[in-house]
């Protein structure tokens, strides 16, 4: 049994907040390793000033690139519809049903590392988006598949979204003040 990391987001571009959050939960939860899962179409963003999927998912993989315990995940990019959270988590559930399915999903996902039923999924979150999770598509099913790991954005405690079966963690670490949307704006 290991903790599995996953760490969604819409990376427009990832950041080096992005990269010591992950960085920090992992060593903080002792996470085998953390995938970063580019969403395709995100379904709370419009699409203005969104770069293309392929473009976002080539940005995380260079990030990445050379750390050990990070890994990236295309499940989301090749989608053609709104990736909703529930519906990734399902699959990757799915991929821990049974051996068989394992490999399948294994070969479909692109898991390389063998994930037993067992494992334990992670899914970090920014302090932000967690206040808002009582909105996201089946959070209370979400819940029940995930344990968040929040990672601190805003300078006040967190404020807990309404949603029932909720396992959370704090990332203790310093927050960073950087976002996809300054970058965006420094470099128009
Ligand atoms: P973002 O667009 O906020 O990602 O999306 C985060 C995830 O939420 C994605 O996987 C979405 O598919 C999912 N989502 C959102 C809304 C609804 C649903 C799903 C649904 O299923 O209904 P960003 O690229 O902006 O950031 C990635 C993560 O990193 C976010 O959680 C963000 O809050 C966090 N983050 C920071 N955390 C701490 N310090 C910083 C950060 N910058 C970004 N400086």
């Amino acid at each position: 049994m290991v903790n599995i990391g996953l760490f969604g987001g819409t990376f427009n571009p990832i950041h080096i907040g992005h990269l010591k959050m992950a960085e920090a939960a992992r060593k903080e939860y002792k996470l085998s390793c953390v995938y970063f899962i580019p969403c395709g179409i995100p379904p709370h963003k419009q699409k203005k000033d969104l770069m293309p999927a392929k473009k976002r998912y080539e940005l995380v993989k260079k990030a990445i690139k050379g750390k050990k315990y990070f890994k990236i995940l295309d499940i989301e990019i090749k989608k053609k519809k709104p990736c909703y959270t529930i519906d990734t988590i399902m699959s990757l559930r799915g991929a821990l049903a049974t051996k068989q399915s394992r490999v399948n999903s294994r070969k479909m996902i692109g898991i390389a590392s063998p994930l037993a039923r067992n494992d334990i999924l992670f899914f970090l979150i920014g302090q932000d988006e967690f206040e808002k999770l009582h909105m996201w598509d089946k959070a209370n099913q979400l819940a029940k598949l995930v344990t968040f790991l929040v990672l601190p954005r805003l300078s006040r405690k967190i404020k807990l979204p309404k949603v029932k079966n909720l396992k959370w963690f704090k990332v203790h670490t310093k927050s960073i003040n950087v976002s996809s949307t300054k970058i965006r704006e420094r470099t128009k």
